[in-house]
């Protein structure tokens, strides 16, 4: 899997907490520039061996940044990985309980998006709470370019988020797939 400078960029503003893991993290993408910089200059032969090789190390360095930044949902008190398949705005994710013991901005981020019908640009997500017995009422928006939605330091509570709309489109034209949804609370 290949991550793009995007994604790694959404990443650290997500998962940069203490400074040391900045220092380690800005090392990591320093290299991962390198690499990038290697691909985009190699005039690619053919599938030969340079663009190959180049390939292979970007991929390489890829796991190692995913791979510390694996560590730093430790920070968080909790989160969960999921995807979407097939989804028609309306859907509501599941939903987690945020006991509010850490300052961590819950964020919710998509990576590898795609619709079988048009063209993906926003998907627009509503962080709601859950109470029961009651209209659960939206706490924030955000439309999501497939990167990460930050919602700030949320009060305890159970919450989840409502996927609202397609490119500003609520009628279902669409559906949405999402590889990878990564949720921190
Ligand atoms: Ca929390």
């Amino acid at each position: 899997m290949i991550i793009t400078e995007s994604e790694v960029d959404a990443a650290l503003e997500q998962h940069a907490y203490s400074s040391a893991r900045v220092g380690a993290v800005l090392w990591l993408r320093r290299d991962l520039q390198r690499t990038s910089i290697g691909l985009g200059a190699q005039p690619g032969p053919g599938g030969g061996g340079p663009m190959r090789a180049s390939r292979i190390a970007a991929v390489a360095t890829s796991a190692v940044v995913i791979g510390v930044l694996g560590i730093a949902p430790a920070f968080a008190e909790g989160g969960y990985d999921s995807s979407i398949t097939a989804w028609l705005p309306g859907k509501d994710s599941s939903d987690w309980k945020d006991n509010n013991r850490d300052s961590v901005s819950t964020s919710v981020k998509f990576s590898g998006c795609s619709v079988d019908n048009g063209r993906f640009t926003y998907a627009g997500l509503q962080l709601k709470k859950a109470r029961a017995g009651l209209p659960d009422p939206v706490v924030n928006r955000d439309n999501n370019y497939c990167d990460t939605s930050s919602f700030g330091d949320k009060a305890a509570g159970t919450y989840y988020f409502h996927y609202s709309n397609l490119n500003g489109q609520d009628t279902g034209v669409a559906f949405l797939s999402v590889r990878l949804v990564a949720v921190r609370y």
